[in-house]
């Protein structure tokens, strides 16, 4: 883990609205998130502005009182970074930085910039460069220039070339080759996942942070990074595993995020593959986490995306060591009871009933459960192993009676 005091965090702003489909609550949520984003990429947030509007203004997307009021704050507290929830167009995102008079990000490039800080293989880096630049390409015109470049800090990093060329024709031809390098690894790598043979793959998924990494650690004793931070988790890990007397492939992959830029999902799409090709998906969920039914619905969006919606799926629930609902006392007739004060034992009984006999609730971290998932985990597996491997194969015979 890396030491808070070593390094100087960045000063930034949180920039967000509350529009008719995003209410209060949510826009909080999505800056909660925001600042998490932040705080990963090497940044600390000193303010946040909240504004409401139906309609974003096409030239500054806030509005100008608004903007005055972030000029000020910025002005006398020495900020470097103002950071948008929204993605930004490139004439507002130059707008407000000649307003502002400091880098201006969005959701998008801080998520870029976390990917570029984390990719450690060549791969991963390779991966990250393209997505960067496919980012840059439309905004190419007026960004970039030296001056911009001498900010650095967060979203000014890039796995690659210490500068960014401005010129498009640089960056187009940049892509094409970067892709050609894609190309080459990932017939390397789909070779590889052909020589894995019929063993049947399970993948785990989820939304970033949720404990993937734990769980694969618990269950296949490896030793993959894992931390309170989002994206710890950029290349794949695959594992044989072994329950009981029954092996399989286990990968803990790339978690997902609400908005992960389609560049991201278009470049990843190698790393991604693992998830195509797996036969079972585990789709992890921390359900100690407010807005967890919109990680849900986030990953299932993506899955989609990626044409992996239709595989067979066990939801796991898990962090259920840190899930506290809200204290609701039997007398209070004033507070409406909704989803925050649901015991875990009432979740049980809502929608997730319909996933019923499907969802797990365990602590990877605390090791709760972890046998009622083996076992199902391993029901599931059986079911696949035993159409590709009609003449038995399991390690040791099956005892009926244990
Ligand atoms: N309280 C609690 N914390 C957990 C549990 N499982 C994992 N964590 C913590 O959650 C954080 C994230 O865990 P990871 O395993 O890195 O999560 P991940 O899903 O792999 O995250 P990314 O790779 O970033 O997508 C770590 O600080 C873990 O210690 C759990 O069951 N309970
Ligand atoms: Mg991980």
């Amino acid at each position: 883990m890396i030491e808070k005091k070593d390094i100087q965090l960045e000063k930034a702003v949180l920039i967000g609205v509350i529009t008719k489909e995003q209410n209060e609550e949510r826009s909080k949520e999505y800056l909660d998130e925001l600042e998490f984003l932040t705080y990963t990429a090497g940044g600390e947030v000193l303010k946040r502005f909240v504004q409401k509007m139906d309609m974003p203004n096409p030239k500054t997307f806030i509005g100008s009182g608004k903007m005055e009021e972030v000029e000020t704050f910025i002005k006398d507290n020495d900020i470097g970074t103002a950071i948008f929830d929204d993605e930004l167009s490139a004439a507002q995102e130059r707008n407000i930085s000649k307003i502002l008079g400091c880098k201006v990000l969005d959701r998008t490039n801080l998520i870029l910039d976390i990917f570029a800080q984390r990719a450690t293989t060549s791969y991963a880096r390779t991966q990250v460069e393209l997505a960067q630049c496919e980012y840059l390409l439309p905004r190419l015109k007026g960004m970039w220039t030296h001056l911009e470049r001498q900010k650095g800090g967060i979203g000014m990093r890039g796995p690659g070339e210490t500068e960014i060329e401005t010129d498009r024709r640089i960056v187009r031809d940049k892509i094409a080759l970067l892709k050609a390098k894609i190309k080459t690894i990932d017939k390397q790598m789909a070779v590889q996942r052909g020589n894995r043979g019929k063993m049947v793959r399970v993948a785990l998924v989820g939304y970033t942070n949720v404990g993937k990494s734990t769980l694969m650690n618990v269950i296949s004793k490896s030793d993959v990074f894992a931390e309170n931070k989002l994206f710890a988790t950029l290349d794949t890990t695959v594992r044989k595993v072994v329950i009981q007397n029954l092996p399989f492939l286990l990968t803990d992959t790339v978690g997902f995020i609400r908005k992960l830029p389609t560049q991201l999902i278009e470049s990843f799409k190698s790393t991604l593959d693992e998830v195509r090709e797996a036969d079972l998906l585990l789709h992890v969920v921390d359900i100690s986490h407010p807005n967890f039914e919109g990680h849900i619905d986030s990953v299932n969006k993506i899955l989609g995306e990626i044409e992996s919606s239709d595989k067979p799926t066990i939801m796991v629930f898990n962090k259920i060591d840190a899930y506290k609902p809200e204290p609701l006392d039997e007398d209070d007739l004033v507070t409406e009871k909704t989803s925050a004060h649901y015991t875990l034992e009432e979740w049980k009984n809502t929608w997730m009933n319909k996933v019923g006999n499907n969802a797990l609730f365990i602590s990877a971290l605390n090791k709760k459960n972890l046998d009622t998932f083996k076992k199902r985990v391993y029901d599931e597996v059986r079911e696949i192993h035993v159409t590709r491997f009609p003449y038995n194969h399991f390690l040791y015979p099956d005892y009926e009676d244990e």
